[in-house]
């Protein structure tokens, strides 16, 4: 039975964000913008098949997928990149691995209680991000 991560998630701590930001190649005066913003997560789960929504008051980005395959991503409203995209779980963390052109780029997301865990990597650099339960 994996983790079920189902809800609302609401921001708490974004640490080094302006490194994840600078590695994906963001324009300064973006950056400032993004940097300030309080995104909110909202899973929809079932089973195996995700849509995570990424909810600011700037842009929104939507992913959906089922763990175990390959799907093309367009980071539209972020980097604008194509990715070869694919999340596995481990145990019961999701891991996100994004083939393109950054190396070593992906993800993962894990719950502890009612916290939950984003570490965002690209190239040498990791964004951690810790989100609090709110529906
Ligand atoms: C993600 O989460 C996307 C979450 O894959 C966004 C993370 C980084 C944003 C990357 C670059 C910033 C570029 C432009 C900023 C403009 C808007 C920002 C909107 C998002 C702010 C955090 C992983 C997973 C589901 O939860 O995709």
């Amino acid at each position: 039975m994996p983790a079920d991560f189902t809800g609302t998630w609401d921001i708490v701590d974004n640490q080094n964000f302006e490194g994840y930001m600078v590695a994906l190649g963001i324009d300064f005066a973006t950056r400032k913008i993004a940097g300030v913003l309080k995104p909110q997560k909202i899973f929809e789960q079932d089973g195996d098949s995700f849509t995570i929504k990424t909810i600011t008051t700037f842009r929104n980005y939507t992913c959906s997928f089922k763990a175990g395959e390959e799907f093309e991503e367009i980071t539209k409203g972020l980097d604008n990149r194509k990715c070869q995209t694919t999340v596995n779980w481990d145990n019961d963390k999701l891991v996100c691995v994004q083939k393109g052109e950054k190396k070593n780029r992906g993800w993962t997301h894990w719950i502890e209680g009612d916290t939950l865990f984003l570490e965002l990597t690209c190239e040498d650099q990791t964004c951690k991000q810790i989100f609090k339960r709110s529906a």
